[in-house]
């Protein structure tokens, strides 16, 4: 199997000016079956074994939109060696929630963090990429994809093995020991998996639970497991994942980043 990295990131985080920086001009363009979301595929150009899939831009991987769908289902089953999410630097928490919910997946992931000239103007924030790739525990390259900057430093991580890494963002303990009950009912599934299909059942996700094949016990013991942390947390499942997640997006940011109010005043 030739190696495929799947492209994946917010709308307008610089997903296709990265895309056709890392394949040049030639690239395969057709449509995911079934929907009229294009698909697009092109060879890395420092390496033509090394296919770059692009996919549809999102913010989620809920099952509501064709993006959403064809996204989760190409991270979830689709032949890919690593994940390269384009992350927008000016935008990074909301781009961080599609980041933790790709770690979700349980695939080996990189972040590439875009559009850093347009940060470094702004004069308002500065990240530490070191501390924000030790807090999501997944490698990150700073980049400006129009400018082409550090692009080259990317493929040599892309091509790296030893950047294939897997991390997982863990939630609130409450969150987590629910998440537990849940994946042991889910010994049928690879261990890489479960976490995900634990979540996607814990958030009541509606073609996950059509999709797992359970018994009325195991079905039973699930539920159960839902209403005590809804009890615990007054709120429905899938809210408190949503909340973990931005939990956790706050802790990364604390450690990785600084707001300076007063910078601009510092230079006059
Ligand atoms: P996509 O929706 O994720 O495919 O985003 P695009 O690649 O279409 O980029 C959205 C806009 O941001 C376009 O106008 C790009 O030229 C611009 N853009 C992309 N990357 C960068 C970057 O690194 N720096 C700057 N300044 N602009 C960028
Ligand atoms: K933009
Ligand atoms: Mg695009």
């Amino acid at each position: 199997m030739p190696e495929a990295i799947a492209l994946v990131g917010n709308p307008n985080s610089g997903k296709t000016t990265l895309f056709n920086a890392l394949t040049g001009a030639k690239q395969a363009i057709g449509n995911w079956p079934g929907v009229t979301v294009e698909r697009k595929a092109g060879k890395l150009r420092q390496d033509k074994t090394v296919v770059i899939q692009d996919l549809p831009g999102t913010y989620s991987l809920s099952p509501y939109t064709s993006e959403e769908i064809v996204t989760r289902n190409f991270l979830l089953d689709g032949e890919l060696s690593q994940v390269l999410n384009v992350v927008d630097a000016t935008n990074l928490e909301r781009n961080l929630y599609l980041t933790l919910q790709v770690m979700e997946t349980g695939r080996p992931l990189i972040v590439a963090l875009n559009m850093m000239d347009v940060l470094k103007k702004q004069h308002h924030r500065q990240i530490n990429l070191d501390k924000l790739s030790y807090a999501l525990g997944v490698p990150v390259v700073g980049i400006s994809a129009m400018n082409g900057t550090n692009v080259p430093e990317l493929v040599d991580h892309l091509l790296t093995p030893n950047a294939k890494t897997y991390a997982y963002p863990e939630y609130d303990p409450r969150v987590e020991s629910a998440l537990s009950l849940i994946q042991a009912q889910l010994k049928a599934y690879p261990a890489e998996k479960r976490r995900w299909y634990a979540i996607k059942l814990f958030e009541q996700d509606e073609q996950v639970v059509e999709k797992v094949q359970l018994t009325d016990k195991q079905q039973d013991d699930i539920q159960q497991t839902i209403a005590t942390a809804e009890k615990l947390f007054g709120d429905t499942s899938d809210a408190i994942m949503v909340n973990a997640r931005y939990d956790f997006i706050a802790r990364v940011i604390a450690m990785s980043v600084v707001d300076d109010n007063d910078f601009s005043e510092s230079w006059s």
